[in-house]
């Protein structure tokens, strides 16, 4: 009931008549009451006016189940959401959720995570309450050999629900972060299981810098928040719930042809660095080139100073500016 009120809530222009909710849910009005107080302490701002009902004047910035239920509008992605205050990451915790059973579409977000991964065994900086860590849990019927391309949609999806919800423009950097004025934003990192090359599972995970003021001395130098690209403290629920939209459309897209064909026209616009020189960090050793964008199966074409084209995977390599992280 306190999702549905809240929703309600969010809804309605003006005033929510208490005696209407009472006679929906088929509840006493001191279980409306109750329950409108619960989310006054959750810190939504709710003016209640004699004869006229409850009106919500500001929103909470909790990621409570019942906030992201009210905000998130979509078929399945992000449908069943489960949330943590702190948990040690949300991908292992993905994990467990499909390891149970848990449906397609499943979201796990958490206020912080003590033991955020990045990609090779790198860690994720999750403080609580400031940022957007979570992961969805698919149940693709694809080849295994196409999963990886999940990470670019899901760039596509965080781009578009950044952009819709912060009205900010970030770029992809490929193959998995997104990038404000030069400086890292967003991070992605997807985990398969599979059995005998069939996909039990895919888990992909996104950390998002929204409101953070500072970044421990490390990743100062790349790393940035959308409140500290603007001064601005945005509400992470509406982000989340634009990102899932915008997953669920590009999703559907990419499943039809297991492939980029439909997507990297729009993901070459985002990408930073199309036709600039970068810098291929190969683990056999390091290249430059002109990056000119991906192809159909995700991979990074680079062009070589003797014109010869190669496609870098992702996977083992990262690419980055001549001149630093971008
Ligand atoms: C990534 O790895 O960028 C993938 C990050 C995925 C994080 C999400 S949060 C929800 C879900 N649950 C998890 O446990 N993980 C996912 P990579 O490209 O390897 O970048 C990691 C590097 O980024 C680190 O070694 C740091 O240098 C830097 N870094 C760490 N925390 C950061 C942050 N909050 N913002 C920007 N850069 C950060």
């Amino acid at each position: 009931m306190k999702g549905e009120i809240l929703r309600l809530l969010k809804e309605t222009n003006g005033y929510l008549s208490g005696q209407e909710l009472c006679e929906k849910f088929g509840v006493s009005r001191t279980a409306v009451w109750k329950v409108i107080n619960q989310l006054k302490e959750e810190g939504y701002e709710i003016e209640a006016v004699r004869n006229k009902g409850y009106a919500l004047k500001s929103v909470s910035d909790v990621l409570s189940r019942e906030e992201l239920k009210s905000s998130i509008e979509t078929r399945w992605a992000g449908a069943n959401v489960v949330c943590f205050d702190r948990t040690d990451s949300t991908n292992i915790q993905a994990r467990k959720q499909a390891e149970a059973g848990a449906p397609h579409g499943t979201l796990v977000v958490a206020e912080r995570q003590d033991g955020g991964k990045g990609r090779r065994g790198r860690g994720w900086e999750s403080p609580s309450g400031v940022g957007i860590w979570m992961s969805i849990l698919l149940r693709p019927q694809i080849s295994s050999l196409s999963a990886s391309m999940l990470t670019l949609v899901m760039a596509l999806a965080a781009e578009k629900g950044i952009r819709e919800a912060a009205g900010l423009k970030s770029q992809i950097k490929w193959p998995n972060d997104l990038v404000l004025n030069k400086k890292k934003i967003c991070g992605i990192l997807t985990e398969m299981s599979t059995e005998l090359m069939e996909i039990q599972h895919v888990v992909i995970g996104i950390g998002i810098n929204v409101n953070q003021t500072e970044f421990p001395p490390e990743i100062a130098a790349a790393a940035t928040s959308l409140y500290l690209e603007t001064g601005k403290r945005f509400q992470r629920s509406r982000i989340i719930a634009k990102i899932m939209k915008a997953f669920e459309e590009y999703y559907e897209v990419f499943v039809k042809t297991e492939d980029m064909s439909g997507l990297m026209e729009e993901y070459n616009k985002k990408l930073v660095n199309l036709g600039n020189q970068v810098c291929v960090l190969d683990p056999s050793g390091e290249f430059r080139g002109i990056s000119e964008g991906i192809n159909k199966s995700g991979g990074l074409i680079v062009c070589l100073p003797d014109g010869t084209r190669t496609e870098v995977i992702s996977g083992e390599v990262s690419v980055r500016g001549v001149y630093g992280y971008v």
